[in-house]
């Protein structure tokens, strides 16, 4: 058996850590979106494998018999590949992903679907908004420039993000409680804008929302490709038990 994480969430980190202490032969792989990833204890690959083909390429040269997609559920086009590429080499797949955050008494949420609908969501009058969406996509909200946007990203801007009022804080998670409610209220947050990632690393953030009486832009996940899926670590280490070959050559 060798298997290969496609990681970047607390989740895959969990999983990494399971299999490093059950010595099951495994790699670790990020995308190379920040410039000191966490440190993992498996042999780590970091960088794009150049589409379906190059992860095929890659699952072939390694050796790999099992693939474990620990993406984050925004990580659309990296799942849709690892479907592809399992099915073109006949490996088995499995997600390894969190439920979505679910609304709770108190909770102030507006729902909206992309990031489109999250930018046309701050129409009205200029407010404090924390905005934890990451780097990648914050050039959409200059079409609502006159907001105060705190920006909580992983790594420094490379040029500074086209939003006339803004404030970078630079932090990874997982985040705590105490952290969040006191980074909203240091600020002044009146509004949050965030992704349903699910989990515990980003969840701090909506339970303080929810102490301060704030509204939060929901931006909804995008729908999976259809794969075999579950959300918790042990159930990752059943399914590599049950469809491992060495048990299947014990007959058992
Ligand atoms: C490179 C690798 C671990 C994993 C920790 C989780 C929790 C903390 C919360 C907020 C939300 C956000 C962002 C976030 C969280 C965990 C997890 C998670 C959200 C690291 C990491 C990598 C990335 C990439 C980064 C994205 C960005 C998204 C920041 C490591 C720290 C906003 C997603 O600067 C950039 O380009 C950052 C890009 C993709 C989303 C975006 O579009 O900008 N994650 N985050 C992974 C790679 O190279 O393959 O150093 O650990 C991982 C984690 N980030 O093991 O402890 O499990 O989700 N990551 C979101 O959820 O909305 C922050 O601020 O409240
Ligand atoms: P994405 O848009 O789905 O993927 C774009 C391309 O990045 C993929 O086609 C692949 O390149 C490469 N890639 C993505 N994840 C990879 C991995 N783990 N190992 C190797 N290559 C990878 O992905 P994304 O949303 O930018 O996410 C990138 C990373 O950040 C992932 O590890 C993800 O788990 C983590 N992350 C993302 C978010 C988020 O909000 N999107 C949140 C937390 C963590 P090739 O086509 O060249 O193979």
């Amino acid at each position: 058996m060798k298997v290969l994480i496609l990681g970047g969430t607390s989740e895959a980190s969990a999983l990494a850590s399971a299999l490093a202490e059950g010595g099951v032969p495994a790699l670790f792989s990020y995308a190379g979106r920040v410039k000191a990833p966490r440190p993992q204890p498996l042999p780590t690959r970091i960088g794009g494998f150049g589409g379906v083909a190059g992860l095929g390429d890659f699952l072939a040269e390694q050796g790999i018999t099992h693939l474990v997609d620990a993406t984050h559920p925004f990580a659309e086009r990296m799942s849709r590949n690892a479907v592809a590429a399992a099915h073109r080499s006949g490996i088995p797949l499995i997600a390894l992903t969190r439920s979505p955050w679910v609304a709770q008494a108190g909770d102030r949420w507006e729902k909206v679907v992309g990031i489109e609908a999250a930018v046309k969501a701050l129409a009205g009058p200029p407010q404090r908004i924390l905005l934890a969406i990451g780097r990648q996509q914050l050039a959409a909200f200059a079409a609502q420039p006159r907001h105060h946007y705190l920006l909580r990203l992983v790594d420094a801007p490379e040029a500074p993000p086209p939003l006339p009022h803004h404030r970078v804080i630079l932090d990874r998670g997982p985040f705590t409680l105490a952290g969040d409610r006191a980074l909203l209220r240091a600020h002044g947050i009146q509004r949050i804008v965030c992704k349903n990632a699910g989990g515990e690393g980003a969840v701090a953030k909506l339970t303080a929302a929810r102490e301060l009486g704030l509204p939060v832009v929901m931006i909804e996940r995008p729908a999976p490709p259809a794969r075999r899926e579950v959300h918790s670590v042990e159930a990752v280490l059943s399914w590599l038990h049950q469809s491992s070959p060495h048990k299947a050559e014990r007959g058992v």
